[in-house]
């Protein structure tokens, strides 16, 4: 650290250098992150300081907090569902997990635990296996990218601890068949996690409904991200629990704090992404989001009909604002899409493809400029495979 403090135009230098480094989202077509709404910033600002590891000094944002739980719970179907704001859909599988493992042990103490998993399940439960010292079973995908439920029941044995099912999968945006996964989970009698981190913005504004919240029986936790399709500032993450006992399986002591206990996984936890989230639900609404996943739809629709006019089909058709193309050399093409062009994008692993996804920081015109650059980067791609 330098020994005096810098002057603030320095300061101010040295932040513009490292910003310009940064990538502005107008070329990028990899991220589930998006420009948060500038209700949500401005929200964000004027609650910096507060810090809902101690909720008793900092009441306002604690109600605040308690409203977004109601109004999200009320969203997905389940008005008294309990929860808080985690920092995104990492944290929130890992603690939906750990309130499986930690009321199973109740049941059946010292044994090998399980979970089962969608293949397509992001890679957080696999931080999760390692933190939680739990095997992840991971059931394989039809070819439609969903899983079969006969395939995760026979997955399931005594030291199974609970379900997970995806709504929007993170490559192909896909959702599995949560309805059959639900009657799964009740007839075992196990908890059913659903992964909504980028769907649950996305599917309750659909013209078309898929059933993959609290409206099942047999869900009990569901993660949804506000930072992600929510255009909340990072970070933002909630999860919420159908009941109480299975937050209440989360609880430490809190001795010397205004609150005896937490539930949460962090101590410290931003007040500003809980301001900046209640902010733009409450700014939003129903209507407000209907018209954002619309958008993104029609952008979805577009890109699907430009990608067609040049011989290029979808993996699957897409079920919500992701687009995976079927390339020749999808890696290759997204070096040369970036080094070339400056576009961001990324690959699916299975199968291999270009993946897009279509967020609100997009527009069709700017889709038309990448569509144009991709028909360039597959000519070179193909003349240098022929030479
Ligand atoms: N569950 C699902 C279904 C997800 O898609 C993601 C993240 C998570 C959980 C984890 O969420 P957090 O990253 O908030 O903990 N999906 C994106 C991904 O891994 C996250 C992302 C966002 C990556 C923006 C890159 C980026 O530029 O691809």
């Amino acid at each position: 650290m330098n020994e005096i403090g810098l002057h603030e135009e320095e300061i101010l230098s040295l932040l513009n250098d490292a910003k310009i480094k940064d990538f502005t989202y107008d070329r990028v077509l990899s991220s589930m992150c998006t420009t948060p709404h500038r209700i949500a910033v401005k929200a964000h600002m004027q609650f910096i300081e507060s810090n809902m590891g101690d909720f008793g000094l900092f009441r306002g944002t604690h109600g605040m907090e308690e409203e977004v739980i109601r109004m999200t719970g009320d969203m997905l179907h389940c008005s008294s569902a309990e929860g808080y704001l985690t920092t995104g859909g990492t944290e929130s599988n890992i603690q939906a997990l750990r309130s499986m493992r930690n009321l199973h042990e109740r049941k059946h103490p010292g044994c090998r635990l399980n979970v089962v998993v969608p293949r397509s399940a992001h890679f957080s439960f696999d931080k999760v296996s390692d933190i939680l010292d739990i095997e992840v079973r991971k059931v394989p995908l039809e070819s439609d990218l969903k899983i079969s439920v006969e395939a995760m029941q026979s997955l399931i044995d005594e030291n199974t601890v609970g379900l997970v099912a995806v709504a929007g999968s993170t490559e192909f945006g896909q959702v599995d068949p949560i309805g059959k996964i639900s009657e799964l989970a009740l007839e075992h009698d196990l908890p059913l996690h659903v992964d909504a981190a980028f769907g649950g913005f996305v599917l309750p504004f659909l013209p078309e409904k898929h059933m993959f919240d609290f409206s099942l029986q047999g869900v009990t936790s569901i993660a949804i991200d506000p930072h992600k399709m929510g255009l909340s500032t990072i970070p933002s993450g909630i999860l919420l629990f159908r009941e109480f006992k299975h937050l209440n399986c989360l609880k430490a002591h809190a001795p010397y704090l205004t609150v005896d206990s937490q539930y949460t996984m962090t101590g410290t936890r931003s007040g500003a992404a809980v301001a900046a989230t209640f902010a733009v639900m409450k700014f939003l609404g129903k209507k407000g989001y209907t018209g954002i996943v619309s958008k993104c739809m029609e952008m979805t629709r577009h890109l699907v009909k430009k990608a067609a006019e040049i011989g290029i089909e979808p993996v699957i058709d897409p079920v919500m604002n992701v687009v995976v193309l079927q390339v020749p050399e999808p890696a290759m093409v997204r070096a040369t899409l970036s080094s070339e062009y400056n576009w961001h994008v990324s690959i699916t692993r299975d199968p291999k493809a270009l993946r897009l996804v279509i967020m609100p920081h997009m527009s069709c015109e700017m889709i038309d400029m990448f569509m144009s650059d991709l028909v360039k980067v597959l000519d070179s791609t193909s003349k240098a495979k022929s030479e």
